[in-house]
């Protein structure tokens, strides 16, 4: 039986590769940070009693900025595969956080490596590295693949491009089993709310129960490859399967903008959108009614803003044998379909005099 230690388990990734090694039959470590409320909704079904003889899943608390916690989990679980999933993972707020993002996305890679080598487990633990299409940034050939050169274009991206260098480093310098998975934009039901989106299937799904009038977005025009995250979390795991250890891009080779995701996912609920005007001035309407549904908010723009991201996974097809099996229409309407059945619990709380919640951002 193999031993998984999982950084960021309660995140979106974190939650659907649990799930996936669980059912190959690995014992799954996480790490959790110490929040005020509870913050595991995402693996409160997979969740074992402490108190349990036999666990094949346990959480520890830690933090990717907190070397000692790092080396006590991995000394005590002395894992065979570490995924490291945690990051300050939003590209918006790496702005206003670009330290602690350079912390826990740059260094904190740095901390797993370091324990895995002071512990001496270069033989026996595999690493992975959770890279991010961010690298390239703004793109120098199209579409992007493993050769292409980066170019970060905010502090999440140049923390995650160390990141990415340092894993390659341990690898070369230690012979440590570390790969990076370069992974374009993946989705699902469990997505933060503040991804784009999630963002919009929920406040659709919000305004057509009457919990919302509008959604307020960015940057319409921004074009990325979206994928679903069950299909690139199993490429987690191939990756840390293979004789040698070697870096993929992960992606679907589509891409479509902010705008058409809108009104794709408005059409699943039987709305068409009208769109007028252009950047801060533009706005979608309902054909039917004519009510305002989205409007330009420039608060959303980015100091530098990645326009454009299409990725070429023929080496982890060729490679690997991997191809995505859930398209993109069907990721839409699945987000659809469970941010309805969301909206429908918050609408029967709000009448029955509960406070729902309120974010729209
Ligand atoms: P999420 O934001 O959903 O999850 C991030 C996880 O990291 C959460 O569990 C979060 O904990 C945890 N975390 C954040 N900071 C720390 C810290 N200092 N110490 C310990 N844990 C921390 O991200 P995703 O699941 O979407 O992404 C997983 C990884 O993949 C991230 O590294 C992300 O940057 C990267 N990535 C994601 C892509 C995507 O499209 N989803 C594409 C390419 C790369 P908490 O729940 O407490 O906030
Ligand atoms: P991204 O994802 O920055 O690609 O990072 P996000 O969904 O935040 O943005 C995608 C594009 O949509 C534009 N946009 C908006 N974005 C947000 N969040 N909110 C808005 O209102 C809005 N309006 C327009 C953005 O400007 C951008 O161009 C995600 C994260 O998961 C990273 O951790 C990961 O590394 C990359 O994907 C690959």
């Amino acid at each position: 039986m193999k031993t998984a230690l999982i950084t960021g388990i309660t995140g979106q990734d974190g939650a659907y590769l649990a799930e996936f090694l669980l059912d190959k039959g690995y014992i799954v470590h996480g790490i959790k940070r110490r929040s005020s409320l509870f913050n595991t909704d995402r693996i409160d079904h997979l969740y074992q009693d402490p108190h349990q003889p036999e666990r094949r899943f346990v959480l520890h608390h830690g933090d990717m900025t907190d070397s000692s916690s790092l080396i006590r989990i991995i000394q005590q679980v002395r894992p065979d595969e570490i995924y490291n999933l945690a990051a300050q993972s939003h590209v918006a707020v790496s702005f206003e956080e670009p330290e602690y993002t350079a912390d826990s996305d740059g260094l904190g890679p740095l901390r797993l490596l370091e324990a895995i080598r002071i512990l001496g487990l270069e033989k026996k633990t595999r690493f992975y590295q959770a890279s991010t299409s961010e690298l390239f940034g703004k793109v120098r050939e199209i579409p992007q693949r493993e050769t292409t050169p980066f170019y970060p274009r905010s502090p999440y991206a140049v923390a995650k491009l160390y990141a990415y260098w340092i894993t390659v480093n341990y690898r070369e310098a230690y012979g440590i089993y570390a790969c990076n998975g370069i992974l374009f934009n993946h989705e699902s039901p469990i997505r933060g709310e503040t991804f784009v989106t999630r963002k919009i299937t929920r406040g659709l799904a919000r305004i057509k129960l009457g919990l919302q009038e509008r959604i307020y977005l960015g940057n319409m025009d921004a074009k990325r490859d979206w994928g679903h995250a069950k299909d690139y979390v199993r490429m987690q795991w191939m990756m840390l399967q293979q004789d040698q250890p070697e870096d993929f891009v992960i992606a679907t080779g589509k891409q479509y903008s902010v705008r058409e995701f809108v009104a794709i996912a408005a059409r699943e609920i039987g709305i068409d959108i009208r769109w007028e005007g252009t950047g801060v001035e533009e706005k979608g309407y309902d054909q039917k009614t004519g009510a305002c549904l989205v409007e330009v908010d420039p608060r959303y723009f980015r100091p530098t803003e990645v326009e454009t991201l299409l990725g070429d996974p023929t080496k982890a097809k060729e490679k690997l044998g991997w191809e995505p099996e859930i398209s993109f229409e069907k990721l839409v309407a699945e987000m659809m379909r469970e941010d309805l059945k969301e909206a429908e619990r918050d609408a029967l709380c709000d009448r029955e005099g509960y406070r729902v919640h309120q974010h729209n951002e």
